[in-house]
């Protein structure tokens, strides 16, 4: 059987959306810690972009989450996660789209480096930082609650999807903020989505295995290199 492995580091957003449908799949894989080499010679050499998640299987290598959990999806059994409609094909992919470019930059990039990972480090949270994120979370937030409010257990319906496991941990993460907390109950309906998603025995499996949160050495980095500037 051709080995599987995930490289990355614990709390990556986009590391953890791959390994929620592994797991949902359940697909063995193992997951290489990346943290101590991140943007060295050995890190570049799987991901010329300087990001993970990376995946392996046998001899295949494939970095960007949307290509990874595509061909995850295609090349394992299990569980499909993918709507074999157009629509809602084309649906999926829009959601996935809307975490990347409207949910993952504010509520992790923005708001979770400034209070949670740069603070763990010593350095302190940049509030204009903080300001620009609000307004773009909330209407994030609020398109999510017109979609799910008519009472449907997942984004697309029925049917749980690769859009449901993007948007997890997006909004996990952002949790643990004070801004998350203040805001989530204003979105009753996502609240539910969250609830269900985070009761789903693949969300709890993940989160057995994975180690306590500890502050991420690498970031420092990211204070120079990519925080953004208001
Ligand atoms: N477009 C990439 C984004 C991946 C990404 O931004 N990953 C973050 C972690 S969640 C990362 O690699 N950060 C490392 C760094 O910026 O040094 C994907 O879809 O895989």
């Amino acid at each position: 059987m051709s080995e599987t492995v995930v490289y990355g580091f614990p709390r990556s957003t986009f590391v953890n959306i791959v390994r929620l449908i592994l797991t949902h799949k359940e697909v063995t894989y193992t997951f290489q810690d990346l943290e101590p080499v991140m943007g060295k010679a050995e890190h570049l050499a799987l991901h010329p972009f300087n990001r993970v998640p990376i995946f392996r299987h046998g001899d295949f290598i494939v970095y960007e989450t949307s290509a990874i959990v595509s061909y995850i999806d295609e090349a394992f059994e299990g569980a499909r996660l993918t709507p074999q409609d157009p629509r809602a094909r084309a649906r999926m992919v829009q959601w996935i789209n809307v975490v990347n470019n409207y949910v993952y930059p504010y509520m992790i990039y923005h708001v979770t480096h400034e209070r949670l990972v740069f603070p763990e480090l010593g350095i302190a949270s940049d509030e204009k930082v903080v300001a620009h994120a609000m307004p773009k979370i909330e209407n994030a937030l609020a398109v999510l609650e017109r979609e799910l409010a008519d009472g449907r257990n997942h984004l697309l319906g029925p049917e749980l999807t690769i859009a449901d496991f993007y948007l997890l941990p997006s909004t996990f993460a952002f949790s643990l903020t004070d801004e998350g907390r203040n805001m989530y109950p204003k979105y009753p309906a996502f609240c539910r989505w969250r609830e269900r998603m985070e009761g789903l025995p693949t969300t709890q499996k993940l989160r057995a295995i994975l180690p306590p949160r500890a502050p991420i050495p690498h970031a420092r980095e990211w204070a120079n290199s990519h925080r953004p500037k208001y």
